[in-house]
């Protein structure tokens, strides 16, 4: 794609600032309403404190912590314009996880909003910023005049950190030019934002799909957003309602809770509903388009691409699969040794692009980025046009009695069950069978606890040898502050 030519020396928080008019409404959230100036000047005023008063240098990294609300884009933009390397935390994140961000990631200082300064390493240099904080009282003797460091399009520009859904985290780097490019292949090519688009979500902007959704597409368009702070599904409807949202980024659990609110109409104003994150289960694709004619668009991401790679909009959109290589990637399904195998035969996803992945340390780097490829650790199918359905993490798939069944396959049949609010699908250890299917099940309230039922009902919504032999009733799933479930913890629990 042309637009990907970017030039050598890029900073990609100047360019995200540089387009539309400072009159131009920009971010809303936390009772602050700023128009593309005010965000742009907070933005340099952030970035002159850092080098004038903390002593930051390019390269430098700054650990961020808070919720999602202005002041934590002025934050990251201000970073980046000081050359700076943002490495953005999940708010719901512990002092034990922090403690692992901070080994690894060896930020110079931190910025933390006021009301999330508990469980910060005590030994890393912090400023509070919001409200009446220390960066307030710095920002002040600041105009608003930065000049942005004249940054390499391939310098770091972010640290991200997986969401460790198999255990520890683990860093991947992203460069300047990558930033850019996210926003000039999916957003540009498949989602579309428009200036006129008023945009929300609900993913932490310290997750890449918020960053990318709530942030970076909605600032490269010239649209507005609307950041909001731990919404419930039902709230997130009405505020699409009432903030005139045009575009929506949020999880397949989210939509399913909203349709299970019979708050599905309150969405009808919205131009394009996205998903990530998890798989969507078709059930859910068709269950909202009935309720408001929307077909949502569904993307696999990670990241470590930084955002999303495989999708579809529109009247390319096939239920069910997650869609074609967005425009400016390139997708296969490779088997072990990285060969292609032929459509229609499960193999290993792999994805090239421009924003490639790069560990920031450790040893997955040579298992995980081969011949040019990133291997996702999904198991994907591709069909003779190029669609690919997702079949499981490919830690998730389940050998038993030398039937292959994909856990996510069975978790999406259950989920099918009027009484099932949540499942989740492992293996549990079987001298017999190998594996002995299991499914952890959260009722709806006042459901009975009925194993077979749930087990009919699998066998005949897919083949009935996939049925869970073992059905486990659970008050709630362990999940990543992402939302996305960590079967490793199930399956630790299943092996006993
Ligand atoms: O999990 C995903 O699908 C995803 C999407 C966009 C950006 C990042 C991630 C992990």
């Amino acid at each position: 794609l042309p637009e990907l030519r970017y030039p050598r020396q890029l900073n990609a928080a100047r360019e995200l600032l540089a387009g539309p008019p400072g009159e131009r409404p920009c971010m809303r959230g936390s009772g602050i309403a700023w128009t593309y100036g005010e965000l742009r000047h907070h933005a340099a005023q952030v970035a002159a404190a850092l080098t004038e008063d903390l002593g930051l240098v390019p390269g430098n990294r700054v650990l961020l912590r808070g919720p999602n609300e202005p002041w934590q884009v002025a934050c990251w933009l201000g970073v980046l314009l000081a050359g700076g390397v943002a490495v953005a935390t999940m708010p719901m994140l512990r002092r034990t996880e922090l403690d692992t961000i901070t080994e690894l990631a060896r930020p110079s200082l931190a910025l933390v909003h006021h009301d999330f300064l508990h469980d910060v390493p005590p030994d890393l240099r912090t400023v509070a910023y919001g409200g009446d904080s220390e960066l307030t009282g710095m920002i002040a003797a600041h105009d608003g005049g930065f000049a942005a460091v004249d940054t390499a399009a391939d310098d770091v520009a972010l640290l991200a950190f997986t969401s460790g859904t198999t255990g520890r985290p683990k860093a991947t780097m992203h460069f300047h030019r990558d930033v850019l490019a996210i926003a000039d292949t999916f957003s540009r090519h498949v989602v579309g934002i428009q200036p006129s688009d008023v945009v929300t979500g609900t993913p932490p902007i310290a997750f890449t799909f918020g960053l990318g959704g709530l942030v970076v597409f909605p600032l490269r368009a010239g649209a507005s957003t609307v950041l909001l702070d731990r919404v419930t599904p039902p709230q997130l409807a009405d505020t699409v309602a009432e903030e005139g949202v045009t575009v929506l980024f949020t999880a397949p659990t989210a939509y399913r809770a909203v349709l299970a609110a019979g708050k599905a109409d309150r969405l009808a104003g919205v131009r394009r509903l996205v998903s990530a994150g998890e798989t969507l289960p078709a059930s859910v694709w068709h269950a909202m388009h009935d309720a408001t004619g929307l077909q949502i668009i569904d993307g696999i991401g990670s990241t470590e691409m930084l955002h999303v790679f495989i999708s579809a909009a529109d009247d390319d959109i096939r239920p069910g699969t997650t869609g074609r290589a967005v425009p400016g990637y390139q997708a296969a399904v490779l088997d072990d040794d990285g060969r292609p195998v032929p459509d229609g035969t499960p193999g290993n996803l792999a994805v090239k692009g421009p924003t490639g992945c790069r560990y920031l340390n450790g040893d997955r780097q040579t298992t995980y980025v081969r011949h040019g490829w990133n291997f996702t650790g999904d198991t994907y199918v591709r069909d003779a046009d190029g669609y690919f359905t997702y079949l499981a993490r490919s830690d998730d798939m389940i050998v038993s009695s030398g039937y292959n069944i994909s856990g996510p396959e069975v978790e999406q049949a259950m989920l099918g069950h009027p009484d099932v609010v949540d499942c989740a699908v492992v293996a549990t250890p079987d001298e017999e069978r190998g594996s002995l299917v299991t499914a952890y099940v959260v009722l709806r309230e006042g459901a009975t606890r009925d194993a077979a039922a749930l087990q009919d009902h699998v066998k005949q919504t897919i083949a009935p040898y996939k049925y869970p032999r073992l059905v486990e009733f659970v008050a709630e799933l362990p999940r990543t502050s992402t939302g996305k479930l960590q079967r490793f913890v199930l399956r630790q629990q299943a092996a006993g």
